[in-house]
């Protein structure tokens, strides 16, 4: 083989590398601490994620307490909401912070309340939209009696596009289980 023909064919085993190289790390999940596990609650549980997940704590999935929420990291969000009079501030994990914690894959969510109403969430709302999960309402944490323990919010006075009344349905209060499909 010519010099020149070696060399050529080891740039080439090089690009090859490089990419084998990409590809390895472009299919590492984006989420790094999908894979820690997850403690069992401590207090009563308020939410449990089940379904097509990766991180489980007991026989029905995820389970979380109000401080297991807290801790992954609350997020505040100020929105008027078809429900309420002006803007209410709420506090809460984002939906898609949670789906990620459980390693979520799937393209719907399955959203029951307390009161065993259930509506189907696309999974793309959790990616696209700060959509809150709210445990608090101005300050004061939810209580069943007022949408509690937890209240699927919308960013609605940021997106324009989330002021639909189609999207109401999506809006579950008393939260109590997301079913990943
Ligand atoms: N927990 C719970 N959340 C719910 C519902 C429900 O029955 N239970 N209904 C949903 C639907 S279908 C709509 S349209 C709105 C209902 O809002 P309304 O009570 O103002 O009609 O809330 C949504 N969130
Ligand atoms: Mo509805």
């Amino acid at each position: 083989m010519s010099a020149r023909l070696t060399s050529a064919v080891r740039r080439r085993t090089a690009l090859f590398r490089l990419a084998l190289i990409a590809f390895g790390l472009a299919a590492l999940p984006v989420t790094a601490h999908a894979a820690d596990p997850l403690p069992a609650p401590e207090g009563p549980v308020i939410l449990t994620v089940s379904g097509s997940i990766a991180v489980t704590n007991s026989p029905e999935g995820a389970a979380f307490d109000r401080k297991m929420l807290e801790e992954i990291g609350l997020t505040e969000l100020s929105t008027s909401t078809p429900w309420t009079d002006g803007v209410q501030v709420f506090n809460g994990i984002l939906g898609r912070t949670l789906l990620e914690r459980v390693g979520a894959e799937g393209s719907v969510v399955m959203a029951s309340a307390l009161n065993d109403y259930t509506v189907e969430v696309p999974m793309d709302d959790f990616r696209n939209y700060d959509v809150l999960l709210a445990l608090d309402m101005n300050g004061a944490e939810m209580q069943v009696s007022d949408k509690g323990p937890v209240w699927i919010v919308y960013p609605r006075d940021q997106v324009p596009a989330l002021q639909d009344r189609k999207l109401h349905e999506r809006w579950v209060w008393q939260l109590k289980a997301l079913q990943v499909q």
